[in-house]
């Protein structure tokens, strides 16, 4: 019989799945660990080279069906699983912890990369606006005050799961001056911001940028009011798939996130929709940032091509 599943993979894939680890860069590096999990696990369970494979490529079938939207995901197995080779299970082995090993140290030179590019937009005494919890968007933050300038923020709470507070914490910790508003006084408040600045968790070949919801109105709103949209974006958000015509698929979640059972139940016969992420057309996007440097959204095209070729593999079970 092949190898089990490891409790590491089961464990990030229920955690992803709630949320428990979340946002696009936390997933991917997440996902690693736990396909270096799996290869450590199953090289103890089996001298059988084609088992050990089929349990990678298992392993890596559950953490893709957690989530559908954050591209970095399925790239984070396309680089780790990707590389597995050998004709035995010592060197399967040891081709996936590599990869794995290699996977992180990128990411985290990603976002620090891409946070010095970043910082170069902020000038001394500038707000940003941000929406949700990005990673790669605090980098660009955290870079700009270690270089001495003074930034304020002004953080949407961005219901319904409120990752603003997570983002205004953060922003507090850095020494940044941070004022919270609902979502809905984000127009109001455009007027003090120099900066709209975003993550992504996807960004499509012709530059859509594929973020939490409500990020696409207030990139409109930001253009009506003439304040620049940078999003922050490492290049495993770049989406392969959009180079042959897919599109990105949007998460819906559960309606119990947006309306308590009891308020759902007294309005009686009603849908709720919850739909976790929308697309910013790439007309209202100014810059994407990325640790190769900063690019206009209509040219993303070219550096998706260069790190991808023109397909995708799936290098996990169908
Ligand atoms: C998170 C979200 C973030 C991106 C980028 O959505 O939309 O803006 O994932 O984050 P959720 P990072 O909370 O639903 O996962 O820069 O950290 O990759």
């Amino acid at each position: 019989s092949d190898p089990p599943l490891s409790d590491a993979v089961d464990d990030t894939a229920a955690d992803i799945a709630t949320m428990e680890i979340r946002g696009a860069a936390t997933i991917a590096a997440a996902a690693a660990d736990a396909v270096a999990a799996q290869a450590r696990e199953t090289a103890s369970e089996t001298d059988d080279p084609a088992a050990f494979e089929r349990a990678m490529r298992r392993a890596g079938r559950r953490l893709y069906d957690t989530r559908p939207t954050a591209v970095s995901l399925p790239n984070a197995l396309r680089y780790t699983l990707g590389r597995m080779e050998g004709d035995d299970v010592e060197t399967l082995h040891d081709s996936v912890l590599a990869a794995t090993t290699a996977f992180t140290d990128r990411l985290d030179r990603a976002q620090n990369d891409l946070g010095r590019v970043g910082a170069n937009r902020l000038r001394d005494g500038d707000t940003v606006m941000t929406h949700c919890h990005s990673t790669d968007a605090l980098s660009c933050v955290e870079h700009a005050v270690e270089q001495g300038k003074d930034i304020s923020a002004i953080v949407k709470e961005t219901r319904p799961r409120n990752q603003g507070h997570i983002t205004a914490t953060q922003l507090r910790d850095l020494g940044v001056d941070v004022t919270l508003i609902v979502d809905s006084a984000a127009r109001r408040y455009l007027d003090e911001a120099d900066h709209v600045l975003v993550g992504a968790d996807s960004i499509a070949a012709d530059g859509g940028v594929v973020n939490k919801i409500g990020t696409s109105g207030l990139a409109v709103n930001a253009r009506e009011r003439g304040v620049p949209i940078m999003v922050a974006a490492q290049t495993i958000k770049l989406h392969p798939d959009t180079l042959t015509g897919h599109t990105v698929e949007i998460e819906m979640r559960d309606e119990a996130e947006v309306i308590e059972a009891d308020a759902r139940e007294a309005i009686g016969d009603i849908t709720v929709d919850n739909p976790a992420f929308d697309v910013t057309p790439p007309r209202y996007v100014d810059a994407i940032v990325t640790e190769s440097g900063q690019f206009p959204p209509e040219s993303i095209v070219t550096l998706m091509r260069e790190l991808f070729g023109e397909s995708a593999d799936r290098p996990w079970e169908e």
